[in-house]
This record gives structure tokens, sequence and C-alpha cells, in this order.
């Protein structure tokens, strides 16, 4: 190898170890991060009412029915959750929708549940 080939092959190592870095960036920003989060239904509301995550982010609910059983539904996402009373149940799922989404009770046992609201927001 001559001296006038040696630049261009630093050059060449170079930006192949930049675009590394930056595909590795690219899929650590798409993986996002694990959330965890431990809901309440009690009384006929949710405890947190809010839940804020990152788009991507793994979102890890754990959510207990303090009373009677409740359920954590969000229809954008699909979600349908029931724990009966006394009970917890955990599930999770990849925020990869942005938007603010209403989650509620959809059980029918008590006209109350209606008024079960909390609000999820994905950044
Ligand atoms: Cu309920």
């Amino acid at each position: 190898m001559t001296l006038f080939q040696r630049p261009r092959l630093l050059i060449a190592f170079a930006t192949f170890a930049i675009a590394v870095a930056a595909l590795t960036t690219v899929a650590a920003r798409t993986q996002g991060q694990v959330r965890e989060f431990s809901v309440v239904g009690r009384d006929f509301a949710f405890s947190p009412a809010a839940i804020e995550v990152q788009r991507d982010d793994l979102v890890k609910i754990s959510f207990a029915a303090a009373d009677i059983a409740h359920s954590f539904t969000v229809d954008e996402y699909r979600i349908a959750k029931r724990a009966g009373a006394g009970q917890t149940v955990v599930f999770e799922f990849r925020a990869d929708r942005a938007g603010s989404f209403s989650f509620y009770c959809n059980l029918t046992q008590d006209d109350r549940c209606r008024q079960m609201r909390g609000r999820l927001v994905v950044r």
C-alpha cells in the first residue's frame, strides 16, 4: 500500500464507523424505553388518571381493581384488560401511535363505571 492510498482507507473506515454509530442510535430510539406504571381502579376512578410516555416506549401496566371488578380499556390500542375484584392484571404494549387517548372501564355491572376516565398521552 502506498502513502497515497492510506488517507482514503482512513476516510472509508471513518465513514463506516459513523454509519454504524448512526444506525445504532436510530435502533435505540425506535425501540424506546421500558416504562412501568401501577394503576388502581377504585371508587369509580383511575389512579393515576394520566399516563404519559414517549412514542415507541414499551409500556408495562399493572392494573389493580381495588374494590369491584374494573377494566382498563384503550380503544385505539385495542386494549381491554379486566381485573376481578381485588385482583391485578399485568400487561404491556408498544406505544407506537402518538396522540392523546382516553382509557376507561368498559364493564357494565355498575353505571358508575362509565365515569372512570383516564388519559394516555404518547408524545
Ligand atoms: Cu369499572
